[in-house]
């Protein structure tokens, strides 16, 4: 017997949300997996099927999202779903996207457009599978979404450090000690700035947060409407990985946004919106709260002494007050009257300074 589509969504038609109740009732992703309480990576699933509709097709890396999600026998999908290999996120929407295109011109599919949406984690995506999620935001012809998830932290396989893991956080692989307290200085990769920047026939590349649900569900909808190749980044606050008790998740998702740590943006066709509480910092009509109302809220954070406290806040500073767009563009400008394209000459290569040193 053919299952028809659940009908209380129009899967062509995916209108911005205007305030909670013009959220979709429909459920796509439910119970039966394994997450742990309060894991927000599993409600950016729930979100994102949401906004999407019931015509989706999902495609999962390696990771929590894949393991907890599909324990023999259950599954929280709704929709068609598939795994795909830990850094294979771009390859798999990009093929899939492909696929669905020929078996539609060859007559094999009814023509209608169907949601593809690849998921990653901070370590399939913004690590391991940076590549093949590049090369698909330069494939305009094609139409998906790639959303990577970041717990900022290899969390499946017992929070390993990756490149979206924060400065000095505590990991299985940066623990702290007698010798060195601070085992990972780092600054955290800014991947929705450089796939903003770096890819022009993306559309629509954007950075969310699941405790902005509506934010991030209108996100998902205008990627999915705007089409081609598309990417949302979202920050999951993780219980297990960042040690805090489950039911602070939302507040935390809340307090990054707050502190400035993590932005709220979207770029469509180039040009940068910043959203949310980010939108009123930027202009001045929220203040930015201390980083150390988010910091002192983890227990991956719990041996900062004052100085790695003000070496965060200072950096957070600089996102916020140098670069070209707060937050999101990591670039600044030599000299303030100089327009963007004059070079600074006064800017030695590094390896002259070793010279003359
Ligand atoms: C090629 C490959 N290397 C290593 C693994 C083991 N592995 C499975 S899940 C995982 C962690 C993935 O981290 P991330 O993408 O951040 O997702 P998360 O677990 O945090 O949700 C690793 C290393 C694998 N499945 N495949
Ligand atoms: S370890 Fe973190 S990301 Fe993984 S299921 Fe638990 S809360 Fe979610
Ligand atoms: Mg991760």
């Amino acid at each position: 017997m053919a299952i028809e589509p659940l009908a209380s969504t129009t899967p062509q038609d995916l209108p911005q949300i205007k305030g909670v109740k013009d959220v979709p009732y429909d459920e796509l992703f439910v119970s039966g997996h394994r997450t742990c309480q309060g894991c927000e990576s599993a409600l950016v699933m729930r979100h994102m099927v949401k906004a999407s509709g019931p015509r989706t097709i999902v495609l999962g890396s390696t990771g929590c999202m894949y393991v907890a999600n599909t324990t023999y026998y259950t599954t929280p999908w709704v929709v068609p779903w598939m795994h795909t290999q830990l850094g294979a996120a771009g390859s798999a929407a990009l093929g899939t996207a492909a696929g669905l295109k020929v078996l539609m011109r060859k007559g094999k599919l009814k023509d209608e457009k169907i949601n593809v949406i690849a998921f990653c984690g901070d370590g399939g995506g913004a690590d391991m599978g940076l590549g093949g999620i590049s090369a698909t935001l330069t494939h305009k012809d094609y139409n998906s979404l790639i959303l990577l998830y970041d717990n900022e932290s290899y969390a499946n396989t017992d929070i390993q450090l990756s490149s979206q893991t924060p400065y000095g956080a505590v990991t299985t692989f940066s623990p702290t000690g007698s010798e060195k307290r601070l085992m990972h200085t780092r600054w955290k990769k800014n991947m929705p700035g450089m796939m903003a920047t770096g890819h022009p026939e993306s559309r629509y590349i954007a950075a969310g947060c699941a405790a902005y649900a509506v934010d991030l569900m209108n996100k998902i909808r205008r990627a999915l409407e705007l089409g081609g190749p598309t990417f949302v980044h979202t920050l999951d606050p993780c219980p297990k990985g960042w040690d805090y008790h489950p039911q602070y998740s939302q507040e935390l998702g809340h307090l990054a946004v707050e502190t400035g740590i993590w932005t709220l943006y979207e770029v469509i066709d180039g040009v940068c919106n910043l959203t949310g509480p980010t939108r009123q910092i930027a202009e001045g009509r929220k203040k930015r709260k201390p980083v150390y109302e988010y910091l002192k809220r983890q227990g991956r954070f719990s041996h900062f002494a004052d100085e790695d406290v003000e070496h965060f806040q200072a950096t957070v500073d600089k996102m916020w007050e140098e670069w070209l767009i707060p937050g999101v563009i990591p670039f600044t400008i030599p000299q303030k009257d100089a327009g963007l394209l004059r070079i600074d000459k006064r800017a030695k290569p590094l390896h002259a300074e070793a010279k003359t040193a």
